[in-house]
């Protein structure tokens, strides 16, 4: 039991050591060995105090992989783990060493922490410049080829996309989809930890057509948007990281000299923020739901992609929100760290991977969002919380939020990483 924080820190990063591959980190040796989009940020906001420079090559060698058009895929492969590691590996991408989708935009909140970690070897190895036009042209990316709302916010076309897989919110969008025939793949993610704890086989028919459809229209934002199999969702949870990130970016732009640019990026924030108010905002229920841009109804499930806004300083409903999420669905405070999905509701899975249990990136997100709203007992509560679950559970990916039991991979990047963090 890693009773000190001294020990917990030790641990931790023994966990962010076993998890290098020498220029960026896997979330987990087995059930994940490559490197994915989102957790790089997060697993660099712990590496940043354990040695900023690995924190730093931790974002480049993701950046490095961004496409022409400005997106960071969701995963780069690991040349040197074999092919039936994972799946969908990089055969069925077709997209050379990357996969062909996004995931949540939480890079330049990153890129900024880890600079001000060490801002002296930052400036040597110019991050900051070298990182800024990448980290525009991302946000640029999102901004002009996936707003297919055509009010300002960025539309997903996967689960994955959301980095919240199974979460109960893509149900409905995802119900149209037609399932891919089960024998054309084999999960590989079932042969590490337990199946029932992961997305159903139906699920994962679901997402292998969406991205077989995608890659099919060469991961075309013109075309495949408007087929019919499609799946195009606001998601605010993603949106609300964009908006998050474009302040981080506004800081950056300060701190290179470039206050006209920095302008700008509020201002995006901004108009993000009033476009999520107006769009995904619902008044009665006290909660941002995703947008199905198909259908243009929202996707009525209280997850905890809808508490993410709580990052916004200027947001007008963050009482309401507050109110909800201390209220029965999330019970913040009273349960350990963030549910991933509404207690109340008969589908909540405390085990099930996005359907209930509480996440560490999540939990980490909430509490900075808490802090930003002058939130801070509740922040407090959740730190402890979050510390606790990493040390009784020996880092797993995800906790159940009534009885901290641990699921899925253990050692897990984020986990570690942020325990880190929230020690420092
Ligand atoms: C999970 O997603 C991947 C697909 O991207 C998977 O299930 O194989 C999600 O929890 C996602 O948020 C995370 O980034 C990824 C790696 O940890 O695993």
């Amino acid at each position: 039991m890693l009773e000190t924080s001294s020990a917990l820190r030790a641990a931790a990063a023994r966990v962010l050591e076993d998890n290098w591959l020498g220029s960026s980190t896997v979330p987990s040796r087995g059930l994940y060995p490559h490197q994915w989009s989102w957790d790089s940020a997060f697993i660099a906001l712990g590496l940043r105090h354990l040695a900023p420079e690995r924190a730093r090559r931790e974002l480049v060698t993701l950046f490095n992989a961004q496409w022409r058009d400005g997106r960071v895929p969701h995963i780069l492969f690991n040349p040197d783990t074999p092919a039936e590691a994972y799946f969908p590996g990089p055969g069925f991408w077709r997209a050379g060493r990357t996969s062909g989708l996004i995931q949540p935009p939480v890079h330049a909140r990153a890129v900024w922490a880890v600079h001000q970690a060490d801002p002296v070897g930052s400036d040597t190895d110019t991050f900051l410049a070298t990182l800024y036009p990448k980290l525009k042209a991302w946000h640029r990316y999102l901004l002009a080829h996936r707003d297919f709302g055509g009010h300002g916010l960025v539309s997903i076309v996967h689960p994955w996309e959301s980095g919240m897989d199974n979460s109960p919110a893509w149900d409905e969008p995802l119900s149209r989809v037609t399932p891919a025939d089960p024998g054309q793949f084999t999960r590989r993610d079932l042969e590490h930890g337990a199946p029932a704890d992961r997305p159903t086989d139906d699920e994962y028919c679901r997402y292998v057509r969406l991205a077989a459809g995608y890659r099919d229209s060469d991961y075309s934002d013109v075309h495949w948007p408007t087929e019919r199999e499609g799946f195009t969702v606001e998601d605010p949870g993603f949106n609300a990281l964009l908006a998050d990130a474009e302040l981080a970016l506004a800081e950056i732009a300060v701190a290179l000299g470039l206050p006209a640019a920095a302008a700008g990026h509020r201002e995006s924030a901004a108009r993000m923020a009033k476009a999520m108010t107006e769009r995904l905002w619902d008044t009665r229920a006290g909660f941002f739901f995703p947008l199905d841009v198909r259908t243009g109804k929202a996707c009525r499930e209280y997850t905890c992609g809808g508490l993410l806004p709580l990052l916004l300083p200027d947001l007008a409903v963050a009482p309401a929100l507050l109110s909800t999420a201390t209220g029965p669905r999330f019970r913040l405070g009273q349960v350990l760290a963030v549910p991933s999905y509404d207690l109340t509701s008969p589908s909540f899975d405390p085990a099930k991977y996005w359907r209930g249990p509480a996440w560490a990136n999540v939990g980490w997100l909430v509490r900075e969002g808490l802090l930003r709203h002058g939130e801070d007992a509740l922040a407090h509560q959740l730190r402890l919380d979050l510390l606790n679950l990493a040390r009784w559970t020996d880092f797993a990916e995800y906790v159940d939020p009534l009885s901290a039991a641990g699921h899925g991979a253990r050692s897990f990047g984020w986990t570690a990483a942020l325990a880190i963090d929230l020690l420092a």
